[in-house]
């Protein structure tokens, strides 16, 4: 089997590469040029003989053509996507261009294909399209499914409704074998430092850290707190600085993500599902769950609110319900929110530690 992943270098990009390698599949992975290293999640399948590194970029139609004819995959994967919500506030039209009319591009390719040697293709539709629309259950809690009325509340889940929409045409009018994942917030260690779970666990680590190149530990009398920074007696440290505390989110792990998107594209007909934990938290819930690793029991002392990190428009609930895809592809997530959070900070003050070692040996 071969398979082509766009957004192979994201987070969910290079643990599905992992996946597909690990069945036998030759990979594809296409990424954009940029001036910067930008292999830091793959680098150690890069060498891999059934991995292949290849130039593209999803807004460029004629190296998309190129890239899916020339390679005759069995399964595309388009991962590609500017994909921070805050982000497409500020840069709406780029965000269109590739989360939005990038999926037309690979759609067109694969239609204008013949039919015997068409790809399956897998689109990673978002949660952030059901906007602020939800159902109630029997226990009047809130939840999403694919029956939810979609109502995007940012640009991105705009393009990514588009991208949608479009792939549930292209399956319905030309019988492409055409997937969407509506993938409810999943993060890992490889999560961009820009989301907020990320964030969280990346300070956390780092004061962690700071704290114990002094010799302290994190108990709260050893600092004096201003409204920016907290102190020792030797050294200051800049506070966390957070938005919108309140917004719920299902939050999942990418690597069960992952296998979720693999599943779709070996069952016998193409489908749309939900793919979530069924569970809820805040972010202030977050914030408690990852300072508790720590010992820190109140994380008031810590954070900052900074309202230019609020959003001109919220999403305040996710809860997803994979009931759809539990029955018909069997897939159920496997790692806990707890252990997710303790797994980002284990691996955050590892590599924090590391950097401050490297830091410290060169000066
Ligand atoms: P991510 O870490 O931001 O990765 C996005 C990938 O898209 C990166 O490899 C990026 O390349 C690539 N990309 C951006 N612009 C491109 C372009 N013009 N041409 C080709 N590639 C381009 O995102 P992720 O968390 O792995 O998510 C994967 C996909 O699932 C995205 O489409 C995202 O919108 C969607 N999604 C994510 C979640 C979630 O909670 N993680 C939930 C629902 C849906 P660079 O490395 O060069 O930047
Ligand atoms: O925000 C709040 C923020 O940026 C989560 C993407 O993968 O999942 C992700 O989108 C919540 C929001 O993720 C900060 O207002 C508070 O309510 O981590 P996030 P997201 O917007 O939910 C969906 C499903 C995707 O499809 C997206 O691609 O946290 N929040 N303070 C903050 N968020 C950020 N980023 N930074 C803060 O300082």
């Amino acid at each position: 089997m071969k398979a082509v992943i766009y957004g192979v270098t994201g987070q969910d990009g290079s643990y599905l590469a992992e996946l597909l390698l690990s069945k036998g599949y030759k990979v594809i992975g296409v990424t954009r040029r940029t001036s910067t290293d930008n292999t830091s999640r793959i680098k150690h399948f890069l060498n891999r003989s059934k991995f292949q590194l290849v130039q593209g970029d999803i807004t460029d139609y004629s190296s998309v053509f190129r890239i899916i004819t020339e390679n005759a995959p069995d399964e595309v994967y388009n991962l590609a996507a500017q994909s921070h919500v805050w982000t497409s506030f500020n840069q709406p039209m780029l965000t269109w261009d590739i989360t939005g009319k990038g999926v037309l591009n690979v759609l067109e390719v694969i239609r204008n294909m013949p039919q015997d040697s068409r790809p399956k293709v897998y689109q990673a539709s978002s949660s952030e399209m059901f906007g602020d629309q939800y159902n109630l259950d029997n226990n009047r809690e809130k939840y999403q499914d694919e029956k939810t009325t979609f109502a995007p509340q940012s640009p991105y889940a705009i393009a990514k409704l588009a991208g949608h929409s479009a792939v549930s045409l292209y399956r319905r009018s030309y019988d492409l074998f055409a997937c969407s994942g509506i993938l409810f917030n999943h993060e890992s260690e490889r999560r961009g430092e820009f989301f907020v779970t990320r964030k969280i666990t990346k300070w956390i680590a780092d004061f962690y850290n700071w704290c114990e190149f002094q010799g302290l530990d994190q108990n709260p009398r050893h600092f004096t707190y201003d409204e920016d920074f907290i102190h020792s007696r030797r050294e200051s440290f800049p506070k966390l600085k957070l938005g919108n505390l309140d917004a719920k989110r299902d939050w999942g792990h990418a690597e069960d993500y992952v296998r979720a998107m693999w599943m779709m594209l070996q069952h016998d007909t193409p489908n749309d599902y939900v793919i979530a934990t069924g569970k809820t938290y805040s972010v202030k819930e977050f914030l408690i769950q990852a300072f508790k690793c720590i010992n820190i029991v109140e994380y008031e002392n810590y954070v900052k609110i900074d309202q230019s990190l609020f959003r001109p428009s919220e999403v305040p609930i996710l809860r997803g319900l994979s009931n759809k895809a539990k029955r018909i592809i069997g897939w159920e997530p496997e790692i806990s929110f707890e252990s997710l959070v303790k797994r980002m900070l284990d691996h955050d003050i590892q590599s924090s530690l590391r950097h401050k070692r490297n830091e410290k040996q060169a000066g």
